[in-house]
């Protein structure tokens, strides 16, 4: 049998990244990338993020991470089309506990760990595990058209991704319940002002507002920093007298960094500390 000539094949086109990765002056901006269907999240795009968290995590020329969203939305949650979550006419039910250990929990243990601030740009809706993510970073710039939708209660979940440990710390038992129990949109004016967030912009300011926070935050000492974000959150599960041991073992441990060593002597001769640690 003659051999006949392979019919030629298209050049291999090279899937756009689902995070979307930028890197100024210390700051890493991680884009989430899947604008049609709102960033929401698929193993692939937990995959890719968890990737770059970890690769950022690693690299010491980063200070400060940003994490937004492409197009008009931060990130819609889960994505309910993905056929590795949604449920399936006729098929036993998905089990959510394995996709949360497997993807979600990672995810956000990942994000409270990075060794450096993380902010979050909400540059539009923020639903559901969306939602929990922006609001589990260390600072949240909403633009002011920008939304959080406790999304989970209209489709018969609740809040995960930490938002249940964290709606509460943030706005207080009775806004946490009255968010998470009816799924409303909370524009980003009253999230700042209810403490949700840290602050909303002028949606044209969002991007230079984040870029001098991160910057900012880059040149401070993000060890020291880091260290902050660790003792708030241990506090809020100690007592009193345990608060206060706790910070005198962690102001061992920065008080003997070279930044420590830094910031005190370009105190004294009134200049502006350069700070390496992380
Ligand atoms: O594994 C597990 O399931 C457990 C983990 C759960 C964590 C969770 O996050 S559960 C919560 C999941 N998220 C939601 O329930 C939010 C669903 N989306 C919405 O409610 C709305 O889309 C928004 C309020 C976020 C925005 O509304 P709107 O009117 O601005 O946009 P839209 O038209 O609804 O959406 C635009 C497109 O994005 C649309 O696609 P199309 O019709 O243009 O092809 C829509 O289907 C798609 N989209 C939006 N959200 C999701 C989504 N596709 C998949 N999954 C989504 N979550």
């Amino acid at each position: 049998m003659s051999e006949l000539p392979s019919a030629p094949t298209a050049p291999a086109q090279a899937a756009e990244p689902l995070v979307l990765s930028s890197a100024h002056a210390g700051v890493l901006t991680l884009t989430l990338n899947r604008p049609a269907a709102l960033n929401s999240f698929t193993t692939a795009l937990h995959a890719e993020l968890l990737a770059a968290l970890d690769a950022a995590a690693a690299d010491p020329a980063v200070r400060c991470v940003v994490l937004t969203g492409a197009g008009r939305a931060f990130c819609a949650g889960q994505d309910l089309a993905d056929p590795a979550v949604a449920p399936q006419a006729g098929a036993a039910p998905k089990d959510l506990g394995d996709v949360i250990e497997r993807w979600y929990a990672p995810l956000c243990l990942r994000l409270r760990s990075m060794p450096v601030p993380v902010v979050a740009a909400v540059n539009g809706v923020a639903a559901g595990a969306g939602a929990s993510i922006a609001l589990g970073c260390d600072m949240v710039v909403a633009a002011r058209s920008a939304s959080f939708i406790q999304a989970f209660a209209k489709i018969g979940l609740l809040p995960d991704s930490g938002g249940t440990w964290l709606l509460p710390r943030l706005v207080g038992r009775a806004r946490a319940l009255g968010l998470a129990l009816l799924g409303d949109k909370l524009g980003a004016e009253e999230a700042q002002r209810m403490g949700l967030i840290w602050q909303c912009v002028d949606d044209e300011q969002l991007q230079p507002a984040v870029r001098a926070l991160a910057t900012r935050l880059a040149g401070m000492p993000v060890k020291a920093l880091v260290g902050i974000r660790a003792a708030l959150d241990e506090a809020l599960l100690m007592d009193w007298e345990d608060a206060l041991a706790n910070e005198a073992a962690q102001q061992r441990r920065l008080g003997s960094a070279p930044d420590y060593r830094e910031g005190v002597q370009a105190f004294a001769e009134k200049r502006a500390p350069q700070f390496q640690d992380r």
